[in-house]
């Protein structure tokens, strides 16, 4: 995971036929990131990746800005399961923990080319720079910059896996710079190096949480749980 991704310099580069960041408006997140009150451990109910009907006991295994890296207990039995751990297991996270949403959009504000961050549903510890590429009735498609279109998705307006220009680097959430496959249009002038000039993209050192390694494997980190709070 990298941290040096730079929004005003990349959008510079790419220059004034680049669109706009979509409004602030236009997204159901806070205004202001909220922090993040949980602690490595704190146990919480969370909806099971594999099986959305599901409720499951998951513990905290690490958090990065507003995030959380969750790991679900034991199977996804649901009956069984939830009255054995919820007695047994205790360290469950205190309500205050978890923030109130924020209100939705009243509709879908979005125009096409406007610039905005995405969670990469297909490696969900990646936020990275992503285009509105189409705009219909309550959806969006989402296309990251970069690449040739294996990650992009469509979403509804309001949905939580994205983000203002700027909202994740404010949370304390690293953004990835884009990524070097055939860019479509609007075309950069040159590929976007990060901040430090010289030497192209050098891995740069994380905060010390979700390491790189947990960024490779993270079955059990869908993009819905793993932005449990961010309100
Ligand atoms: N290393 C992977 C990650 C790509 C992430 C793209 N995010 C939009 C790859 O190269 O496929």
């Amino acid at each position: 995971i990298q941290s040096d991704f730079d929004w005003d310099e990349y959008l510079r580069l790419l220059g004034p036929e680049a669109g706009d960041p979509a409004p602030a408006a236009c997204f159901k997140q806070a205004a202001e990131p909220p922090s993040n009150h949980f602690q490595l451990g704190h146990r919480l109910e969370s909806r099971d990746p594999r099986n959305p009907d599901n409720t499951c006991i998951a513990s905290v295994i690490d958090r990065l800005g507003p995030r959380l890296r969750l790991r679900l207990d034991g199977s996804d039995d649901r009956n069984d399961f939830f009255r054995l751990k919820v007695k047994a297991a205790g360290n469950f996270a205190p309500a205050d923990c978890f923030v109130r949403p924020p209100a939705s959009p009243a509709k879908n504000f979005f125009a096409g080319g406007q610039k905005l961050e995405a969670i990469d549903r297909k490696n969900p510890l990646f936020v990275c720079p992503a285009t509105v590429k189409e705009v219909r009735q309550d959806r969006i498609f989402v296309s990251f910059d970069g690449w040739r279109g294996a990650f992009d998705y469509w979403c509804r307006y309001d949905c939580r896996d994205i983000f203002p220009v700027g909202w994740c680097q404010r949370a304390g959430y690293p953004v990835q710079p884009p990524g070097n496959r055939a860019p479509q249009q609007p075309q950069p002038q040159q590929r976007y190096r990060g901040k430090h000039a010289s030497g192209g993209s050098s891995p740069s050192p994380n905060s010390g949480t979700f390491s790189d390694k947990s960024a490779a494997a993270s079955p059990q980190l869908p993009a819905s749980s793993a932005a449990a709070p961010a309100a």
